[in-house]
């Protein structure tokens, strides 16, 4: 397959020819020195150090680690010496110690966890897995391979896999595509690309780990490589699957499913999940390139207020600067800014700014002094400085793969922090340079130590930016939880930042995009991610936007953004009836915000995304593998947005089990596609029958004012359903210390009765006292209701039969009879 690689690719609708350094893989008949590829031949030695297998051809060594029962790590050195054990991904492999087997028979070594069997062929060192009931999962169908790096040294890596009839494939991130990636050819490689289109590759992140379903089982393969890399999905060759990289070393862990869920949750156990977030970062944020000066943004703010839509965060986009330089402010359009941010931060708005990694070179710019004199910015290969131009100019860029750059970098934020400021946007940090898009390859980086040139450090400079960010935030603020974002990274992003998708447009085609990438991200270990709501670049109309609020009210970051040269953009702005119905969707997002935070919370604890399309639910069904609309916001919530102008219902996939319509309350029974009428005011929601959903009243802003009861949805149902319902002090780390409150609800019913059952776990225990129940969809009339053996007399029935009362949040069981 890598043999015709020159293939044009489409790039935002046009027709380009692959890059320069795409040469090494040339086609013979290009007329330039056909590739030299070696393979691994017959595996004829072993040894064994602890969980770590090896094996030889007598030249090349390939490294078997098993991580735990589940997760195989392979490894290959072409002359036999592997590079140091060190991954940006990957902070620290938590190795279980696992029985492990080493079986020999004639044909095969067969290293076995019990649950998986990698068999490495002794004919040839093809290496394949199988599943306990030796099902074969994955196999190579070439012996993994390589080419030698005469320019850069090193190698470039190989593997190809076999790829069958109706497996299909997902993950990889952020690529602008279709959810499924069967039959793609993609790249990836961090790039700024402002307007992407339907199909452009690479985009600004790249995350190596995809997802295989073949036959209702899955797995996953994690090739963490920080390289330009590669992955073809039986595209060239529908019968193969391949992953190469430019450099480094072929390196993957295999991850057993069975369910696409224990892959993913699998691959968060080596790459770590997002920590908790404040609980304002999961409220609505306003953004706009940019709000300027102060008596804008103060308008802004203003008229969130005015037309009671609730928003926690306004953003400062590059305006607010001194001449774009990272860590002052423009005092003529801010005068005094740490007064402007307390005056907001009283009326609820938490102030978020946009940090970018280009220093203007400045020798009366204290940042930059501060960089040259402790040489923290980047070098080229002979020494000199990488310069490039940017917003500030001409600019210098620290070296974030350096730990100490990263702890002066997270310094700089101590002034911010001062002020008040309450989040960092990390943009720009593919690394993009103007022109030339980034830095060249040359360029060299510390790397922790492991030094690297550019095209090792690409991949990950954003996430190391981030990184740095978010640690300096962590250390200024003391125990307070950062908010960061960030627009490029690499696989293990999650653990210090959400991400935005980036410079998309105000189009029908990119409203559907970002379902997509959303969804995509989530399955790829980035939980907590939105696109720009209304699209940034080009004008929505009220429809669109709307629409987009609606579906962004689901998004587990939420945030419209626009660019500067069009027109205004906030909730209100297209009159009515869209400015009723944006208020409605982002007071539902209010309403739900302690059902997110929990879901955040089985994220972060459990390595569950939040957005779960329903592939993930339903893997065994094969017409599922292409379903990209309809997705689960945590286990219990159905989404489906409306993706489509004008549009008055739509068909709708439900998975098997009872779903309530959420706006009429009607029972459907799922396992099929249902018609549901999709007015302007409404996106189909559906609530899982058994589900209890905690809501808060509706706010202006987190936190405006002590919640007095919390609502507690009950959907009936007859058969038994787990609900998860979390809450803490939401803005500090003290949930590591286990003061936080992890409720769980048991609900089952039966024609003449319902039980609800609550345990809980931890520390914390919220100020309000009462629950409000709501008890959806009984089939009978209530007669006598019990908590924890009291009768309970005041009680209600509605009209729309929701039977309605209230008992101290500390019940254990409840019984309603007939
Ligand atoms: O070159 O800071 O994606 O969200 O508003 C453009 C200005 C730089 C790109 C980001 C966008 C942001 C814009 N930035």
């Amino acid at each position: 397959m890598e043999d015709n690689i020159l293939n044009p690719k489409i790039v935002a609708n046009e027709i380009v020819k692959e890059e320069e350094d795409f040469r090494h893989l040339n086609n013979p008949a290009d007329g330039i020195k056909p590739i030299t590829k070696k393979y691994l031949g017959v595996p004829t030695h072993v040894d064994k150090i602890g969980n770590k297998f090896y094996f030889t051809d007598g030249d090349a060594k390939v490294e078997i680690v098993v991580v735990n029962i589940e997760i195989i790590r392979v490894r290959l050195a072409p002359h036999g010496v592997f590079l140091p054990d060190f991954s940006y991904a990957v902070p620290e492999l938590k190795h279980k110690h696992v029985p492990v087997e080493l079986i020999e028979n004639d044909t095969e070594f067969i290293v076995s966890t019990g649950k998986v069997n990698c068999h490495i062929r002794k004919a040839d060192f093809f290496i394949s897995f199988s599943d306990s009931n030796n099902v074969v999962t994955s196999s190579d169908a070439k012996a993994m391979h390589w080419e030698e790096n005469t320019k850069f040294g090193g190698y470039y890596v190989f593997s190809t896999k076999e790829c069958h009839a109706d497996e299909n494939f997902f993950g990889l991130g952020d690529k602008p595509t279709e959810l499924n990636l069967r039959g793609k050819r993609l790249t990836n490689w961090n790039t700024d690309a402002y307007s992407f289109g339907w199909n452009q590759d690479p985009l600004y992140r790249s995350i190596p780990f995809y997802i295989s379903v073949n036959e209702g089982i899955a797995h996953g393969i994690f090739f963490d490589n920080t390289f330009k890399a590669y992955f073809d999905f039986g595209s060239e060759d529908k019968t193969k699957t391949s992953f190469w990289a430019d450099g480094g070393e072929l390196q993957y862990y295999y991850i057993h499913g069975p369910h696409m869920m224990d892959v993913v949750k699998s691959y968060h156990i080596l790459t770590g999940t997002h920590p908790m977030p404040p609980i304002w970062a999961l409220g609505y944020h306003q953004c706009r390139w940019s709000y300027y000066p102060e008596a804008k943004l103060r308008a802004v703010a203003k008229g969130f207020r005015a037309n009671k839509i609730p928003c926690d965060a306004l953003y400062l986009d590059i305006d607010y600067m001194d001449g774009y330089r990272c860590f002052t402010w423009n005092r003529k359009y801010f005068p005094e800014p740490k007064k402007m941010i307390q005056e907001l931060a009283a009326d609820g708005f938490k102030t978020v700014v946009i940090i970018d990694p280009g220093i203007r070179v400045d020798d009366n710019y204290p940042v930059f002094k501060e960089g040259k004199q402790n040489n923290y910015f980047c070098r080229r290969s002979d020494d000199y400085f990488m310069e490039g131009h940017v917003w500030p100019g001409r600019c210098q860029f620290p070296d974030f793969t350096n730990p100490e750059v990263r702890e002066w970098w997270g310094g700089l934020f101590d002034e911010l922090v001062e002020m008040g400021v309450a989040g960092v946007w990390n943009d720009m940090n593919e690394p993009a340079v103007f022109g030339s898009g980034t830095f060249p390859d040359d360029v060299r980086h510390q790397y922790d130590g492991y030094r690297g040139s550019h095209r090792k450090a690409h991949n990950v400079y954003g996430m190391q930016m981030v990184r740095a960010t978010y640690e300096g935030l962590r250390n200024i603020r003391k125990n307070k939880r950062p908010f960061t974002i960030t627009r490029a990274g690499y696989s293990g992003l999650q653990r210090y930042a959400s991400v935005w998708t980036g410079d998309n447009v105000a189009s029908w085609e990119h409203l559907k995009l970002g379902n997509i990438q959303c969804q995509r991200l989530s399955m790829s270990g980035i939980p907590f991610c939105g696109t720009d709501i209304g699209g940034f670049s080009g004008e929505p109309d009220g429809e669109l936007f709307t629409r987009w609020i609606q579906a962004g009210a689901f998004s587990p970051f939420m945030r419209a953004h626009s660019a500067g040269d069009t027109k205004e953009r906030e909730p209100w702005s297209f009159g009515e009836p869209y400015t009723t119905i944006n208020r409605k969707f982002i007071e539902l997002r209010y309403r739900l915000l302690p059902y997110l935070y929990s879901t955040f919370w089985e994220h972060h604890r459990y390595g569950f995304p939040i957005l779960r399309p329903v592939v993930m639910q339903e893997q065994h069904v094969l017409k599922n593998h292409f379903r990209q609309d309809e997705f689960t916001y945590g286990d219990k919530i159905l989404i489906c947005p409306v993706l489509e102008p004008g549009q008055k219902s739509r068909m709708v996939y439900l998975p098997h089990g009872n779903w309530y319509n959420f706006w009429t309350q009607e029972v459907v029974t799922g396992g099929e596609e249902v018609n549901v009428p999709t007015p302007l005011e409404t996106i189909p929601v559906f609530i899982k029958a058994g589900s209890v959903i905690p809501e808060y009243p509706v706010m202006q802003y987190t936190g405006e004012f002590a919640i007095e009861e919390v609502k507690l949805n009950v959907y009936y149902s007859d058969y038994e359903a787990n609900s998860f319902f979390f809450e803490d002090h939401g803005e500090s780390f003290a949930y590591e210390q286990d003061i936080y409150s992890e409720k769980k609800f048991v609900v089952n019913g039966d024609e003449r009765s319902l039980h609800i059952q609550q345990s809980m776990e931890g520390l914390y225990t919220p100020r309000y006292d009462n629950y409000h129940f709501n008890v959806i969809g009984l089939p009978f009339t209530p007669s006598k209701i019990t908590v924890d053996s009291k009768e309970v007399t005041d009680f209600s029935v509605s009209d729309e039969k929701v039977l309605e009362f209230k008992f101290s949040k500390t019940f254990k069981t409840i019984q309603i009879h007939k």
